[in-house]
């Protein structure tokens, strides 16, 4: 064989085991849900946006930034109190399980308008 010959077969197989190695790739967790990545800001006295809406069984990754100062980010139902710093893109997973509407908070105290800090997860059955 030729040099150029091995060289490409060589190629090709890399590129087998490439194609190999992504089919592998581990399934999502959950078969029955979907991965939802929902991208949120945090500042005085809103989260952006503040009313989220998934469906039960959806594994929710949320990605929440404070903006001004530090808040919090609190969802009961789920177990969720999290402190969100300035700046830092925080992540917050969980696994939307139950159906229903529940409320989230701002945990952090951030002024005068912190009370009404809130927004709401709604999981559709
Ligand atoms: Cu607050």
């Amino acid at each position: 064989m030729n040099r150029p010959k091995i060289y490409l077969l060589a190629l090709a197989a890399l590129v087998a085991v490439a194609l190999w190695a992504m089919a592998q790739e581990p399934a999502a967790p959950s078969a029955v849900g979907n991965v939802r990545e929902i991208q949120m800001t945090a500042k005085k006295y809103e989260f952006n946006p503040n009313v989220l809406t998934v469906k039960k069984g959806d594994h929710v990754k949320l990605i929440i930034t404070a903006l001004d100062r530090d808040h919090g980010f609190k969802l009961d139902a789920f177990g969720i109190n999290q402190k969100l710093k300035k700046g830092d893109p925080t992540t917050i997973e969980f696994t939307a399980d139950k159906g229903g509407t529940f409320p989230f908070q701002c945990s952090e105290f951030c002024g005068f308008g912190h009370g009404k800090m809130k927004g709401k997860l709604i999981v559709e059955e």
